[in-house]
């Protein structure tokens, strides 16, 4: 074989080339076209682009833990802390700050870079908001990074997190917006724009991702990702769930989602968002060691660590650290690119 590239070779790379680039103006053909492409084509386009902006052997890694569970109002389809379904979960009230605290500093201990701290709210009321900014500055206190999540905010809601020195707020767009009322009524796509615009005006950072495998078409994926990328601005950090099926859920039985689609769907956010953490989130459990490495490839680089999510079950951290050291990947850079 030449050492020299062939002539496809240079003009695959300058395509590339030419499309890292932070844009906001993403078309529906053109990402259909990207998620249509070969399966080796999308994983070379992306994992070159993934290589252009990071180290491609490292993973950020962040912990969750559910400071209030369960009994919410609202009524999304897939989760099971709505107090409309029947999930097998013991509500929770919002635990006292010095447990967060203690939570967090065991997450440190095992490697983790950002606490998340999950809240199941429709909306925070003004004194829980109080609650939270003491545990986001004790968490601050212990070197890790802060990530909340508690549903819809008001203008002084989120003036007090940032104030409070928060680092993330995550709050997902969930699926298209054509899609949206299919699993949510409770709320619409615009409460959720709503909010991400303020907490990016605010200057937290912004984490925004959504779910898939919840009965979606080719068609509301893609339109999630364009939803996501042609905002003003990038969400520094995108969450890309595989619904987790939880008994008692409208969503329960939904046919799966063919883990090759779910692969693309991260290269495709990869090449989107060049430069956001683009994180492998819920559904690990369900996924093999050598999806989860694909996924790696595809230019997934964050992963939610610890042996539980909000509610439900997440590898177990030894099983996690034992993938790690068989692709080579280490952890770390805890900040946006
Ligand atoms: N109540 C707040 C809200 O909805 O924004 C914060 C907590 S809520 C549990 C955070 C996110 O978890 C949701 O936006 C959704 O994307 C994700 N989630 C909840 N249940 C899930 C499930 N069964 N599978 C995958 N992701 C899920
Ligand atoms: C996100 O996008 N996924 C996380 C985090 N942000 C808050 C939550 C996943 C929850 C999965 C279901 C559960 O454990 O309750
Ligand atoms: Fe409540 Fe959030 Fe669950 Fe929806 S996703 S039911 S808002 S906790």
């Amino acid at each position: 074989m030449s050492a020299n590239p062939t002539i496809d070779q240079i003009s695959l790379k300058e395509q590339f080339i030419a499309t890292n680039s932070i844009r906001h103006d993403w078309q529906l053909d053109e990402v259909q076209a990207l998620y249509k492409l070969p399966f080796n084509d999308l994983l070379f386009k992306s994992h070159t682009i993934h290589r252009d902006n990071f180290d491609p052997n490292e993973v950020q890694i962040s912990s969750l833990l559910s400071i209030k569970t369960g009994s919410c109002s609202e009524d999304c389809g897939y989760c099971p802390q709505s107090a409309r379904y029947d999930a097998d979960l013991t509500p929770e009230a919002l635990m006292p700050v010095k447990e967060v605290i203690k939570s967090a500093q065991l997450a440190k201990e095992q490697g983790a870079s950002r606490f998340c701290m999950g809240a199941a709210w429709r909306s925070p009321k003004d004194k829980d908001v109080d609650r939270v900014v003491e545990m986001v500055q004790g968490v601050k206190a212990l070197g890790m990074e802060t990530c909340v999540t508690l549903g819809m905010l008001t203008d002084n809601q989120t003036k007090a997190l940032k104030d409070g020195g928060l680092d993330y707020y995550n709050h997902n767009l969930d699926t298209s917006e054509d899609f949206y009322s299919e699993v949510i009524t409770t709320r619409t796509y615009q409460d959720r724009l709503d909010t991400l615009k303020r907490v990016r005006d605010s200057g937290i950072n912004v984490c925004c991702g959504g779910i898939v495998g919840m009965g979606e078409s080719d068609i509301d994926r893609a339109n999630l990702l364009i939803e996501l990328a042609n905002l003003p601005k990038h969400p520094e950090s995108v969450p890309v769930n595989m619904l987790v099926q939880v008994e008692g859920t409208p969503l329960m039985g939904t046919e799966s989602l063919d883990p090759l689609v779910f692969i693309r769907t991260i290269a495709v956010a990869r090449i989107l968002m060049p430069e956001s953490r683009v994180r492998l989130s819920a559904g690990r459990k369900e996924m093999s060691d050598e999806m989860q490495a694909l996924c790696f490839f595809a230019g997934a680089n964050s992963i939610f660590y610890g042996d539980k999510l909000l509610t439900t079950d997440n590898p177990m951290s030894n099983h996690d650290l034992a993938l790690f050291e068989r692709l080579g990947i280490h952890s770390g850079g805890s900040s946006y690119a």
